[in-house]
C-alpha cells in the first residue's frame, strides 16, 4: 500500500486504487472508463455510500504530468476519507466523490522514465519536429485556443489541433458530462504558486456569482493554513497567474455547468517547484485536505 512518504507511478496508484474497491466495498467502487493514447487504462474512483443521487466533487490531478504532488495529494485526500469513514460517516453518506488521481497517463509515465518536467500528453503531432504532445490544460472546447496557448506542436502549451483532440480528456470531459446533473463542484489540482482560483481563465471579466466561488475560496483556504500556515491567493485564473483558455476547470463551469469550479496549484511558491521534495507530500496532504473538507461539507448543507 501506500504511504506517502515517496511519489508513486502510475501503475501503482492504479493498483491501489484496486485494493480499495476490494478493501472497501461498501465505500468504494472503481470503473475503467477508457485508455490513454498509449493504451494506458484510466479508472475512476466512486467514494461513498448515499446512493447515486447525492451530489458529486469531482477531483482530479496530474493532468500535467510534471506535477507530482498533484496525484500524491489526491490519493492522501482519498486515503483520509476511506481510513477515517466513521469520522466522515455524515459526510460519505451525503456526498458523493469521484476521483481521477491521474488524467494524464502517458505523460505521467514519461517524466518517471524519461524527462522529469514532462507536461503535455505523449500523442504524436508533428512527425517532420518529431515533437509529441498538447497541452492537455488548453485542449477543452469552451473558448479554445483564443488566449494563452500556442498553435505550435512543439510548444510545452500547445492547444492541439482541435478541441479534445486528446483521448486522455474525451475520457475525463465524458464521465463529467454523464454525471453533469449532480455534480456540484470540480477540483482540478495542479502545481505549483499555492493558489486557489475559479474561473475564467479565458478572460479577465468574472463569472457572474463569482462571489459565492470567492467566499468557499476564502473559507477553505482559510482551513488550508491553519494546518501549517501554508499561505495561497485567491482569485479568478486571470486575474491571479494568466489568461489562458482552453482549461479543465473554464469547460467545467462554462460548458458542464458546475459551479464551484476550482483550479488549485498546491506547494511551493518556488523553491522546489515541481521537484517538490518527498517529506512535503504528507504536509501538503494534510492541509489540502482541511480545505476539500470545507468545500465538501458546504456542498453537503447546500444540496
Ligand atoms: O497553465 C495552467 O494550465 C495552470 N497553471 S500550471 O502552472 N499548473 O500549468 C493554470 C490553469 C488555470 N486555469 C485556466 N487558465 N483555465
Ligand atoms: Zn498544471
Amino acid at each position: 500500500s501506500l504511504d506517502w512518504t515517496s511519489y508513486y507511478d502510475y501503475e501503482e496508484i492504479m493498483a491501489w486504487l484496486d485494493t480499495l474497491a476490494t478493501e472497501y466495498p461498501e465505500l468504494c467502487t472503481v470503473e475503467e472508463v477508457g485508455n490513454s493514447y498509449e493504451d494506458r487504462v484510466m479508472k475512476l474512483l466512486k467514494l461513498g455510500k448515499g446512493g447515486a443521487d447525492k451530489p458529486i466533487i469531482f477531483i482530479d490531478g496530474g493532468i500535467h504530468a510534471r506535477e507530482w504532488i498533484a496525484p500524491a495529494t489526491v490519493t492522501y485526500i482519498v486515503n483520509e476519507l476511506v481510513t477515517h469513514s466513521d469520522t466522515y460517516d455524515d459526510l460519505l453518506s451525503n456526498v458523493n466523490f469521484y476521483v481521477m488521481p491521474v488524467i494524464n497517463p502517458d505523460g505521467y509515465a514519461y517524466t518517471f522514465t524519461d524527462d522529469r518536467l514532462w507536461r503535455k500528453t505523449r500523442s504524436p503531432t508533428n512527425s517532420v519536429l518529431g515533437c509529441r504532445g498538447a497541452d492537455p490544460n488548453r485542449n477543452w472546447s469552451f473558448h479554445w485556443n483564443e488566449v494563452g496557448a500556442s498553435d505550435s506542436p512543439c510548444s510545452d502549451i500547445y492547444a492541439g489541433p482541435e478541441p479534445f483532440s486528446e483521448v486522455e480528456m474525451r475520457n475525463v470531459r465524458d464521465q463529467i458530462n454523464k454525471y453533469a446533473d449532480n455534480i456540484k463542484s470540480y477540483l482540478t489540482f495542479h502545481s505549483y504558486s499555492q493558489l486557489w482560483m475559479y474561473p475564467w481563465g479565458y478572460t479577465s471579466d468574472l463569472p457572474e456569482d463569482w462571489q459565492d466561488l470567492d467566499d468557499l475560496a476564502v473559507a477553505a483556504v482559510e482551513a488550508l493554513t491553519a494546518v501549517h500556515g501554508t499561505t495561497y491567493e485567491i482569485g479568478s485564473s486571470t486575474n491571479t497567474i494568466y489568461a489562458a483558455a482552453g482549461g479543465s476547470d473554464d469547460w467545467a463551469k462554462g460548458e458542464a455547468g458546475v459551479k464551484y469550479s476550482y483550479t488549485i496549484e498546491l506547494r511551493d511558491t518556488g523553491r522546489y517547484g515541481f521537484l517538490l521534495p518527498e517529506d512535503q507530500i504528507i504536509p501538503t496532504g494534510e492541509e489540502t485536505f482541511e480545505g476539500v473538507k470545507v468545500v465538501a461539507n458546504f456542498i453537503r448543507d447546500t444540496y
